[in-house]
């Protein structure tokens, strides 16, 4: 893999830490290029009380010099500004940790499936890992993988589709300067309202909502994955990329889940010259055939479930006294699929520079320009 990342940290250790392998250097990179992201993954309507704790700033530690990339592996901290109030719960030292185990595990969450695999006897050692709090790494990956397509007129952004039953009405042309005023990222004001009435109405219930989320990459260059072999179609890819996401449970390309009900002749998108320019008549593809970019916009959706930590907790069992028990329950969100679409934004983004890097090579920026600019002289005429 030509761009790869890894990120470590705990939802109350002391930081978050992503290491991003592979970008080329001479990419412009400063701090402040991934503090939109951030801010924007923390915020929507249904968020619980943890983010007024945090504020996430990605500091640049390694990868970067005088404000360019240096083509070796960048490493960003964030810091858990929580963890001053968890340092006695989650230290390090056996002599400084105070243990008060969770055993009512909740359903829905790793809680259980991690305690078993890991032989665990506190879901506390399970859920700090399994956190979406782990998102925020990846979202400031995602921002340096943004910045580099950017270079190269790409674009990738989300809106909100439907939170529990309220489903957007999806305008032809989104207007994303209304997505992101809205409370919940929603493309259509109105149902914007009505999504922001569940969540309340869900919090009042003691219950939690999920929905779905559309990310949309614009500007991609026809050509990237690849139908060699089964790990390199990029819709698969894709599809791995979202469903990584806690919570989210399934994903769909394009018209994925339409297609599967419609005959061919409602599905493929026949393509056309346009005053000389290729293009297809539709996208219900989601710009993606043979698992290759096919110079449409890429897009893919994401379904969530809802948050498995719930305030009025389920029905379960307590893996201590073997008896039956209600789940535990912790500060948690109600809804976070607003949060989750920038989530999608960055794994779109990382998976996507990838496949550039993948198929036009370069250890510099200028060395990668100039192989992208050549293939696209080339696919134009
Ligand atoms: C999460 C529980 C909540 C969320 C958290 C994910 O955290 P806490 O237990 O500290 O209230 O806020 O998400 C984040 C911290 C975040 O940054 O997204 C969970 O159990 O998955």
């Amino acid at each position: 893999m030509t761009l790869r990342f890894l990120t470590a940290g705990e939802s109350h250790g002391e930081r978050l830490t992503v290491i991003l392998d592979g970008v080329p250097a001479g990419l412009t990179l400063r701090e402040e290029d991934l503090v939109t992201d951030l801010r924007r993954r923390q915020g929507g309507h249904g968020r619980g009380g943890r983010m007024a704790i945090e504020h996430d700033v990605a500091h640049i530690v390694a990868g970067v010099r005088g404000g360019l990339t240096l083509g070796s592996p960048i490493t960003l901290e964030i810091a858990n500004r929580d963890w001053e109030n968890w340092r006695q719960v989650m230290a390090v030292d056996a002599a400084e940790v105070k243990r008060k185990p969770i055993t009512r595990v909740r359903p829905g969450h790793a809680d259980l499936a991690g305690m078993l695999k890991y032989g665990a006897d506190d879901a506390r050692d399970v859920l700090e890992r399994a956190s979406a709090r782990e998102t925020a790494a990846r979202v400031a990956a995602g921002g340096v993988a943004k910045l580099l397509l950017g270079q190269f007129g790409s674009t990738v952004r989300s809106y909100t589709r439907s939170i529990g039953a309220i489903e957007a009405r999806v305008p032809a042309s989104i207007d994303w300067e209304a997505v992101e005023s809205s409370p919940v990222r929603s493309p259509d004001p109105k149902s914007g309202v009505a999504m922001v009435a569940a969540i309340d109405a869900a919090r009042e219930h003691g219950d939690t909502l999920g929905g779905i989320f559309t990310v949309i990459a614009e500007g991609v260059p026809p050509g990237l994955g690849s139908y060699r072999q089964w790990d390199t179609r990029l819709d698969g890819l894709l599809a791995q990329a979202i469903v990584s996401i806690p919570a989210c449970k399934a994903v769909a390309i394009g018209d994925g889940e339409n297609a599967a009900r419609q005959p061919g002749s409602q599905v493929h998108d026949v393509p056309v010259y346009d005053d000389g320019r290729l293009g297809h008549e539709t996208n219900r593809a989601g710009g993606l055939t043979g698992g290759v970019t096919n110079g449409e916009p890429v897009v893919v959706h994401g379904f969530m479930k809802p948050i498995s930590t719930l305030l009025k907790p389920l029905a379960t069992i307590d893996l201590k006294t073997k008896q039956p028990a209600r789940a535990h329950y912790e500060r948690s969100d109600i809804c976070v699929v607003p949060a989750a679409g920038v989530v999608g934004e960055a794994m779109v983004a990382l998976v996507l520079a990838g496949a550039l890097l993948e198929k036009f090579g370069g250890d510099s920026m200028s060395e990668l320009r100039t192989n992208v600019g050549a293939y696209l002289q080339t696919v134009r005429r």
